[in-house]
């Protein structure tokens, strides 16, 4: 099994409060409809590449609530509730948790210190766990303890200073592959990986997102987009530009897992 075969996900509709999502610098807000478009594209998209999804409602309390990436994190064996670090984002966990208590096998809290989602990069030789704004030391070693109950190697490693999250600067699209920014490839974080870096003005595509056979790739960033090509992969190009306002990729949009639970029987 490779670690990007999906078949189910989790979204959630943005609020109307969503252009009021947390955003590191000033800048026009997205729009509330072309935030609702984009995510529109990016769930057909989750479709046609075969996974099942399940759409949550908007969280009107909770502007950042649609990038459900950062308050949990998921495998076929259990879900992980998380403590995302921003304070206005902390409810966001106990609002996901119903719904994966319903879908997984098992649900395991992160009861100490802070962890986003956005930071956590799950590879074939284990789950890299960066250190941020978001994510703090305690956090991270009680992540590493919930990890280590199911079984799961990690380990800690730097995120560049400035960047949101881990994966705000890198994805991995094979099995021996990453797409980093230059920051990251240089950092000899991937010394075990093949890396390919964008091209500096097309930083925001190392938020790149692969799902079986297709990789998702920001549509402003041609460039990656061929290089993604010539590497041998199915690029699908998605607009990311009103999430962007508030530092947001396309990662952060969905929780992915594989299901390996029987089919309910149809009686
Ligand atoms: C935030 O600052 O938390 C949101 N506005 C964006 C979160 C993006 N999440 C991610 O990259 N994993």
């Amino acid at each position: 099994m490779r670690v990007f075969d999906f078949n189910s996900a989790i979204v959630r509709r943005p609020s109307k409060s969503v252009v009021n999502g947390l955003r590191a610098n000033a800048g026009p807000a997205p729009a509330y409809e072309g935030v609702l478009s984009e995510q529109s594209a990016y769930l057909e998209a989750l479709r046609r590449a075969g996974v099942q999804v399940t759409v949550l409602d908007a969280l009107e309390q909770s502007p950042d609530s649609i990038f459900v990436e950062d308050p949990a994190l998921v495998f076929s064996e259990a879900a992980l509730l998380l403590r995302p670090g921003a304070p206005s984002r902390l409810a966001e966990a106990a609002a996901l948790a119903p719904t994966l208590e319903s879908l997984f096998p098992a649900l395991l809290r992160l009861t100490e210190g802070h962890a986003d989602g956005g930071d956590v990069l799950v590879t074939p030789k284990g789950v890299l766990i960066g250190l941020s704004a978001r994510t703090d030391s305690a956090g991270a070693a009680a992540l590493q303890r919930l990890l280590a109950s199911i079984g799961r190697v990690s380990e800690v490693v730097e995120v560049p200073t400035g960047t949101l999250h881990l994966k705000s600067d890198c994805a991995l699209i094979d099995e021996q592959t990453v797409l980093a920014t230059g920051a990251l490839a240089g950092s000899g974080l991937f010394e075990d990986f093949k890396v390919l870096t964008v091209p500096a003005e097309e930083r925001a595509a190392a938020n790149a997102l692969r799902v079986n056979e297709v990789v998702f790739v920001d549509a402003e960033c041609p460039r990656t987009a061929d290089m993604l090509d010539r590497h041998g992969l199915e690029v699908v190009p998605l607009r990311v530009s009103q999430i962007a306002r508030i530092d947001a990729g396309l990662s952060c949009m969905s929780l992915r897992w594989l299901d390996r639970r029987p089919p309910a029987s149809l009686t």
